[in-house]
């Protein structure tokens, strides 16, 4: 499940997921800024260092297309594997990136050979054995077919990748249901099932995907939520009617830890 930010990042994990996805989308647009590199990676990796100290669950996170060359991915695994972070999954196109729903056609792909350096960089950059590297491949995205999805999973897999996100932005399943037939179990395959959401997690599982991530829907949420809250303190000009809909400040005491605190301060403060 998608998150951007620590409070959001919590509750995914109090919620029972077992991983958290670190999307650019999201975590671009909680700091208003667009999914095209605006932010730059220590702005994202400051806000990484938040989610994963509230967290204790896996965070992959969604690292563009390494926000460089191959040089600039083995530094940010480093920096990733210092603040916890559990994986990254950079994808196959040119900084800097565009979010695939915004005019994919349009949007190049990366040169294979180059994209497999930063694989392997990555691979070779990390030193807790653990840390995972996802190989996302946009050809679908980006108006090819099959076969150029094949070749780049191969080519990805071949180069050291942990697994492979294929991403579709179909309102059917069909092409990443043809790639999973085809491709088998070579390695993990992770999809997002943003634009296909009315397919049943069933078919997901039956075709044996590894990870369907909910990329965007705490974000959006959130988005509706602000917005229904501002407009009707805006024109009702009171608070009577927006106090029952909303959680109450212990509930954001709860999930800051704020008895933690008070408990530390009984053990850490001069008691007179
Ligand atoms: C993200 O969450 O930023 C993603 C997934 O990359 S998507 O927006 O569907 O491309
Ligand atoms: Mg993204």
């Amino acid at each position: 499940m998608e998150a951007h930010n620590g409070l959001s990042a919590r509750i995914v994990e109090e919620t029972g997921f077992k991983g958290i996805w670190a999307s650019g989308l999201s975590i671009s647009a909680a700091l208003g800024v667009r999914d095209n590199n605006e932010a730059s990676w220590t702005q994202v990796l400051e806000v990484l260092e938040f989610m994963s100290d509230a967290t204790s669950i896996p965070i992959l996170l969604d690292g563009d297309t390494g926000y460089g060359n191959f040089n600039n991915v083995r530094r940010l695994v480093k920096k990733l594997e210092q603040r916890g972070i559990a994986g990254v999954c950079i994808e196959d196109k040119v900084f800097p990136k565009t979010n695939s729903f915004i005019n994919g056609t349009a949007q190049p792909l990366a040169d294979i050979d180059e994209f497999c350096g930063k694989i392997k960089a990555a691979k070779d950059a990390q030193l807790d054995e653990d840390f995972v590297v996802i190989a996302r491949i946009e050809a679908f995205i980006a108006g090819w077919g099959l076969s150029e999805a094949l070749k780049r999973a191969e080519a990805y897999h071949q180069a050291g990748a942990n697994g492979i996100l294929i991403h579709s932005s179909l309102r059917v399943p069909d092409e990443i249901l043809a790639f999973k037939q085809e491709w088998g179990n070579r390695c993990p395959v992770v999809i997002v099932p943003t634009k296909y959401y009315t397919t049943p997690t069933q078919v997901f599982r039956d075709y044996q995907f590894s990870i369907a991530i909910w990329a965007n829907q705490v974000c959006r949420a959130a988005i509706t939520a602000m917005q229904q809250a501002t407009k009707r303190i805006f024109t009702e000009e009171n608070l009577l009617n927006i106090e029952e809909d909303i959680v109450p400040v212990s509930e954001v005491f709860r999930l800051q830890g704020a008895l933690e605190l008070q408990a530390a301060e009984k053990r850490y403060l001069p008691q007179n």
